[in-house]
């Protein structure tokens, strides 16, 4: 095969969840630039008009749904009106950031249904398609709190720890049809989901946060979208046909850093 083909996605069908912006948006436009035909959902139906005519605006033909992933019987529709799917990115996701103490039982099971059941949900609805096709690819977005902590993301990161051993147990119990499941673990990337922890002070000031994840990443900036292209492009490809079970950090050298010292 050659190194075309390896990373070619032509004649290939992916869906990304939560692809109307943010990653998921990224993700779908790169799995495009590579060949694959694409579908993406979201709940919203003026974020998929928006997204609709922001794929257009870039030349990417899309199918766009309104579905809800934690809800089994609308991504069973979805994916049987789509067809075969051969790649699954499972990006859609949320995070409530709420002292644990503080945060309701609600809260904690919305968190965790949108981020580790729907996941679940859209890669049982996927893999018999890809069984029958004789092969597929899962990613799914992961995150540093797959590895790691912080207050006020209890639901968050117990949700992304949960992806992560999902992404190993879909790959024992499915590498054997070809099924290659991995993840990605992005770190601090600039999309609405972040927005928060950027937004400037009132007095003019970066956020503190902001200032902390630039100390804390030796890249020494916030990951934008685009920066995960590569990584998708590569576990959506043959090139990654002998990877399973693994997660590919892309958080530019946050997870291998201690941290600089104070001044
Ligand atoms: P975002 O900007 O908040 O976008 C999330 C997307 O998911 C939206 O399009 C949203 O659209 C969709 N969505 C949310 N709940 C959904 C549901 N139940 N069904 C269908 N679609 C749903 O988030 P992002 O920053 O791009 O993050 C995307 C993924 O990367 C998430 O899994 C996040 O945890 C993960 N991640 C983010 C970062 C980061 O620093 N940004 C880092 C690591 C991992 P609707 O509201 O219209 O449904
Ligand atoms: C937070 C952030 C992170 C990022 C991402 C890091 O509040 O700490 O939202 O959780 O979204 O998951 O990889």
């Amino acid at each position: 095969m050659d190194i075309i083909e390896l990373f070619s996605l032509k004649g290939r069908t992916a869906l990304v969840t939560g692809a109307a912006y943010g990653i998921g948006f990224a993700i779908a436009e790169a799995l495009a630039g590579a060949g694959a035909e694409i579908a993406f959902c979201c709940r919203s139906e003026e974020h998929l008009k928006t997204a609709l005519a922001d794929y257009s605006a870039r030349g990417i033909s899309v199918r766009g749904f309104i579905c809800d992933v934690t809800d089994e019987a609308q991504v069973v529709n979805m994916i049987k009106k789509i067809g075969g799917v051969d790649i699954l990115v499972n990006n859609a996701g949320i995070i409530k950031r709420i002292p644990m103490t503080d945060m309701s039982a609600e809260d904690f099971r919305e968190v965790t249904d949108i981020d580790l059941v729907a996941p679940f949900i859209c890669a049982k609805a996927a893999i018999p398609g890809m069984i029958e096709r004789g092969g597929g690819k899962i990613v799914n977005i992961c995150s540093m709190m797959s590895e790691l902590g912080r207050e006020t993301v209890s639901a968050y990161a117990s949700a992304k720890g949960g992806l992560k051993m999902l992404t190993k147990n879909i790959a024992s119990e499915y590498g054997r049809f070809n099924i290659q499941c991995n993840g990605i673990g992005p770190g601090y990337i600039a999309t609405p989901q972040t927005e928060p922890l950027r937004r400037v002070q009132p007095d003019g000031t970066r956020h503190p946060f902001d200032r902390f994840i630039i100390s804390k990443t030796p890249a020494g900036r916030w990951g934008e979208p685009h920066d995960l292209s590569g990584a998708a492009i590569f576990l959506a490809s043959h090139a990654s046909d002998f990877v399973n079970g693994q997660i590919l950090y892309v958080d530019g050298g946050i997870l291998a850093y201690i941290g600089k010292q104070p001044e």
